[in-house]
């Protein structure tokens, strides 16, 4: 979150020397204060420095100050920074011209300086909300995608990136895999270690997982010890390799109880997304059977 005490950032656009340092003068107290003497050094500070505000001139050699606001919007990094007008143009329709392409206010010269400070304050206010309202929304995303204890993708984002894996798989033809890993005998380390370890387990087992896997490879915490882990464009045979690899680290893995060091094993099943699935459903639902198997021939291995 912003601090509330955090200076902001005006950037002056303006082609006269004189009328930056009035501005700067007046502002200094509300801001700091960069400022670029054309069009095209403006884009550039803009762009590294992403100030909170922008005091665009609009007559300047080179780019004109709509030219400049132009570059400004086009660029996803500068499009969100407001804009304010300072200009010596007093005609509506420039105004007008202004305001239609995106500035949020216009300010003709000469100004009453307690007008130009209180514009300039109410849209730095403006813009530390809208900075606060992204954070939180950044924040409530995360928050809804992920997992409380071990931070991985929980089911919710794990479902809906299942079915747009299965989209492209229908589209595209390509071979792509479900995994589902499941804690053997979990309830018991539970019984015998306590719940503090059981949840260190279930850190662990992220913790492996997730180095072991590529990039593109999705993986997330399903249910209470049960894992999903989706493998865009992989054919089935390199996915029981990977299955495996990890089913074997797992078991090499161990966790401090007490003075003790407990290993732990998991199961898995493992399906490849089918042209005739309907939904994410069927394919949980076959991954599930294939975990099943692995628990009844004996738990700690791979099944396809
Ligand atoms: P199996 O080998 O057949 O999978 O047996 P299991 O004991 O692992 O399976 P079962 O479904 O009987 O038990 C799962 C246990 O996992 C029960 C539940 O209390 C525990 N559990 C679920 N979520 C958590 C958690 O977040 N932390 C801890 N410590 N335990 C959890
Ligand atoms: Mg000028
Ligand atoms: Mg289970
Ligand atoms: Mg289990």
């Amino acid at each position: 979150m912003t601090e509330p005490d955090t200076m902001q950032t005006i950037l002056i656009i303006d082609d006269a020397k004189e009328n930056i340092v009035v501005l700067s003068r007046l502002l200094k107290s509300q801001a700091n204060i960069i400022f670029a003497l054309s069009g095209e050094e403006g884009l550039k500070i803009a762009g590294t420095r992403l100030p909170d505000l922008i005091l665009l001139d609009i007559s300047m050699p080179g780019l004109n100050g709509f030219e400049v606001l132009e570059h400004l919007k086009q660029s996803q990094t500068t499009a969100d920074i407001p804009i304010i007008f300072i200009t010596g143009i007093p005609d509506a329709e420039t105004e007008e011209k202004g305001l239609n392409l995106g500035a949020v206010d216009y300010i003709t010269k000469p100004f009453a300086s307690a007008v130009v400070k209180a514009r300039v304050r109410h849209q730095l206010k403006l813009q530390r909300l809208t900075t606060a309202l992204k954070e939180a929304n950044t924040r409530l995303t995360q928050l809804a995608m992920s997992d409380p204890l071990t931070g991985a993708y929980n089911r919710r984002y794990f479902l809906d990136a299942l079915k747009k894996e299965l989209e492209r798989v229908q589209r595209y033809r390509h071979p792509s895999i479900l995994m589902v890993f499941d804690i053997d005998c979990f309830k018991s380390i539970n019984d015998n270690h306590g719940h503090d370890i059981g949840d260190k387990v279930i850190i662990e087992m992220v913790k492996v997982s997730t180095t072991m896997l590529r990039k593109n490879d999705i993986f997330s915490r399903f249910g209470g010890e049960e894992f999903t882990i989706l493998l865009p464009e992989t054919p089935l045979a390199e996915a029981a390799q990977i299955a495996n690899r990890l089913c074997l680290q797992i078991a090499r893995t161990t966790i401090e109880s007490g003075n003790k060091a407990l290993s732990f094993t998991v199961s898995c099943g493992v399906t490849q997304l089918r042209d005739d699935d309907k939904s994410p459903d069927s394919i949980m639902k076959r991954a599930d059977v294939a975990l099943y198997q692995a628990k009844q021939s004996g738990r700690n291995q791979v099944v396809i």
